[in-house]
């Protein structure tokens, strides 16, 4: 089916932010099934970057592999948002997986992702007075590269309203400018407004870890 052809010469690139943010638990949040060794709450998570995107076309399911000490620790999670909350004691690192749907007849064959996240629970500098709510956030910056995506993964990956600029990763064929759309002006106005948000979450990024590198200086001094 020509839905599986790949796009050769293309790839497309999903921005993404991936970690988890944790309290203290406090005594009115515990239950009776509650350890009363559980000194806190966290939530990891994984989610695309433009929150106007539908991925659940492409993804199945994203998988969270918890620490053996968890009851059933690989959690899987089939429509956003992508997350688990659990309480707990001890940081460990969790896998995280995208399992993405295959199938002749979908057309899409594209191999899982997967991530690797360390679970935070205390500050990155115990000597800076924690966030107001108390609450920790460990959370990182990724993109998820589709190179030469079958024609019906680029076609979900480019659907209105939130799609992803693909980009030719060799000018030999030019026989590519067919992704020049029918409304062109259009096509451009949505892609400098998507380059716009994803700039200005890389730059949230960029401070939040010039923030944690001073973390860490004062942490050394
Ligand atoms: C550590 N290597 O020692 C790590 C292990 C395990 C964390 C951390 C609760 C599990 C349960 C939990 O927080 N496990 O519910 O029994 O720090």
């Amino acid at each position: 089916m020509s839905q599986n052809r790949r796009i050769k010469n293309v790839s497309i690139s999903v921005p993404i932010l991936y970690g988890n943010n944790a309290v203290k638990l406090a005594d009115e949040k515990r239950t009776a099934l509650t350890p009363p060794d559980h000194t806190h709450e966290w939530t990891v998570f994984l989610k695309p970057v433009l929150d106007d995107i539908d991925l659940t076309p492409l993804i199945k399911r994203v998988t969270f592999k918890l620490h053996e000490t968890y009851d059933n620790p690989v959690r899987s999670i089939e429509h956003p948002p992508y997350q688990v909350t659990e309480t707990g004691w001890g940081e460990f690192e969790i896998i995280i997986k995208i399992h993405f749907h295959t199938g002749s007849e979908l057309g899409i064959n594209e191999k899982n992702f997967q991530i690797f996240h360390g679970l935070k629970l205390h500050p990155f500098n115990p000597k800076i007075p924690p966030k107001e709510n108390g609450e920790i956030n460990s959370v990182l910056y990724d993109e998820l590269v589709f190179q030469e995506p079958t024609e019906s993964t680029f076609e979900i990956l480019t659907r209105k309203p939130a799609n992803y600029l693909p980009q030719k990763i060799s000018d030999e064929d030019k026989k590519d400018q067919e992704f020049c759309r029918q409304d062109e002006q259009d096509e451009l106005a949505r892609l400098d407004a998507q380059i716009y948000r994803i700039k200005h979450e890389i730059e949230n990024q960029r401070n939040r870890y010039k923030e944690l590198e001073q973390e860490k200086i004062a942490l050394l001094q």
